[in-house]
């Protein structure tokens, strides 16, 4: 009996092991596409938004190497529609019209080329990758596309994958116009169509390899991870499904058993049956709250305060920490065509561009994508941008024109570079040196004067209110004096800006007018003389 009964002890023993050990398995496995695999303590993506692979290959080894920057989004590398407006719309990269390595940022070489230079100077790339589905219905036949590959819209015939009629969802979708007619029903979300695109009917597995396909080829060339298109009018099974057949990454620069880290496009502000919570097991989801809740903010639009901001983060009903990748801005919502509407902070109004983003990269809350840009001449009636579809700076042929650096080290040609901004350069390196650190110390006058901390390495002050700021406060960093990095920053044994005398106890003054260039102060580590 004793002998029986201490097997089956024995046995429960194991069973609860083995359990413990599949959750454990299960959760890292799901764990590891939240990772988004920065080297070297890094910590933040910048979007390079429609640049060319050349110029984002230069701009790794000159500046995004050397300033700590974690990784690049990389606009969908796959072949595209070329439509036929004077300037060639941004949009065409989100029409795919197969998914051979070549598009209007160059070709496999070139991307290859981009991605191998900047991993081997510790900077990941994140490819934007677009597999809900292809083209325009109105997309035309012939070979109006990036590589010249022949397709048919109508004939839904895309030989260069190939993908044909029985790969689409038109008999899926129940709406008569075959569009996604009404947002809350969660059916049409999914086998309708987007705007007009030729849904791809991903339960089937013939499509589902081809996408797998394309993904992996990314995945040899040694990309970190994906950004993934339009996830809302996807299945979260057909996801995982296609998710599952993803390879490790390249082992040339990421440790054996590395997952791509995977962050999905999903738009939820509340209000629709379909919730960012669906994904959430797959990988990260961008959290659209959070740029339209901080602008809000910073606009002090509503009645919101900068002091109301104690909480940010899950207190003001984000997404779990771990689950989010936040921005300020994304590529849609910087001309109208996602969510947040008119909150939204744009590069177009600076000075609230550089506190919205600072505080974004001083705050621990999720994983952090600055936005960088090309300027288009906006034509606004009515509330609406009327050439929010102008594409990026390019030749007289349609081609993108490349980056240039200026002495001052901006770009030039239309090209925007907000990550090349001195408060933004300097506030990823802030995130890096108080990567870790908790959010603490934090001080507010309960209305737009707020202070915190991050742990003993960081702290960081803005006066948003329409007076002068001037207060003396507990920072939790050593005694000594440290460069503010946003007036300037630390040159050898000098600061170029403002500098903070911390005391013994901590304690620092800080004198902050409205009327200054940028209304807010941060010190870090690294900026102490
Ligand atoms: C272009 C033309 C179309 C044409 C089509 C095909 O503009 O007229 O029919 O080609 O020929 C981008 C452009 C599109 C463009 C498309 C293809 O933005 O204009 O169409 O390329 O070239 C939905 C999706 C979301 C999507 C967003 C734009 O859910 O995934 O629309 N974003 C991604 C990309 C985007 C791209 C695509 C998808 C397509 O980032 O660049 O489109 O690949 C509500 C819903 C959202 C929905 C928006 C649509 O949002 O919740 O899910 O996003 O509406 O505007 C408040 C609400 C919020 C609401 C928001 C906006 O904030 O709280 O829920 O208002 O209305």
């Amino acid at each position: 009996m004793g002998k029986c009964l201490c097997f089956f002890r024995a046995g429960i023993h194991n069973l609860k092991s083995m359990k413990l050990f599949i959750l454990v398995a299960l959760f890292g496995l799901g764990l590891a596409q939240h990772n988004s695999h920065f080297r070297h303590g890094r910590t933040a993506i910048v979007h390079l938004f429609e640049w060319r692979w050349a110029d984002i290959a230069a701009e790794c080894e000159r500046f995004l190497g050397p300033n700590g920057f974690g990784g690049v989004q990389i606009s969908p590398p796959s072949e595209h529609i070329v439509l036929d407006h004077p300037w060639r719309p941004w949009y065409q990269r989100y029409q795919p019209i197969g998914f051979k390595l070549c598009s209007r940022s160059g070709n496999e070489n070139e991307l290859r080329d981009m991605i191998t230079r900047c991993n081997n100077v510790g900077v990941n790339i994140y490819v934007d990758v677009v597999i809900n589905h292809m083209c325009g219905s109105g997309g035309g036949e012939g070979t109006h596309s990036s590589c010249g590959s022949w397709f048919s819209a109508s004939k839904r015939d895309f030989p260069s994958v190939p993908f044909s009629k029985v790969d689409f969802n038109d008999n899926k979708c129940r709406t008569g116009s075959g569009e996604i007619e009404n947002y809350g029903d969660v059916n049409q979300v999914r086998d309708c169509r987007l705007v007009g695109l030729l849904d791809l009917a991903l339960e089937k597995d013939y499509v589902r390899g081809k996408v797998a396909d394309y993904l992996n080829k990314l995945v040899d060339l040694g990309v970190a991870g994906f950004r993934v298109d339009a996830c809302k009018h996807m299945w979260p099974g057909d996801l995982s499904a296609i998710y599952g057949l993803l390879k490790n990454l390249n082992t040339t620069w990421f440790p054996g058993g590395s997952k791509p880290f995977i962050f999905q496009e999903v738009i939820d502000l509340g209000g629709e049956p379909i919730t960012s919570r669906e994904y959430f097991h797959l990988g990260r989801v961008t959290e659209f709250k959070y740029g339209a809740k901080l602008g809000t903010v910073f606009r002090k639009w509503n009645g919101e305060k900068l002091s109301y901001t104690r909480n940010w983060g899950e207190g003001w009903g984000f997404m779990p920490n771990g689950d989010a990748l936040v921005f300020v801005d994304n590529h849609d919502n910087q001309r109208g065509h996602g969510a947040g509407g008119a909150a939204i902070v744009t590069f177009w109004d600076s000075r609230l561009h550089k506190m919205a983003v600072s505080y974004m990269l001083a705050h621990p809350y999720g994983v952090t994508r600055v936005m960088s840009s090309f300027r288009w001449n906006r034509h606004i009636v009515n509330g609406k941008d009327e050439n929010d579809w102008i594409g990026p700076p390019s030749h007289a042929d349609g081609s993108t024109k490349s980056v240039p650096i200026n002495a001052d080290q901006t770009c030039g040609d239309g090209w925007v570079c907000e990550h090349r901004w001195r408060q933004i350069k300097n506030m990823v390196i802030f995130r890096n040196v108080v990567n870790g650190q908790p959010h603490s110390n934090w001080w507010d006058n309960q209305s737009n004067q707020v202070a915190f901390g991050r742990g003993n390495r960081g702290f960081i002050v803005f006066n948003n209110d329409d007076w002068d700021l001037d207060v003396t406060l507990k920072t939790g960093m050593p005694g000594g004096t440290y460069c503010d990095i946003i007036s300037g920053q630390k040159n050898e044994s000098r600061c170029t800006g403002k500098q903070i005398n911390v005391g013994g106890d901590g304690q620092a003054h800080f004198k902050i007018s409205n009327r200054d260039e940028d209304p807010f102060v941060a010190i870090h580590a690294d900026s102490k003389l």
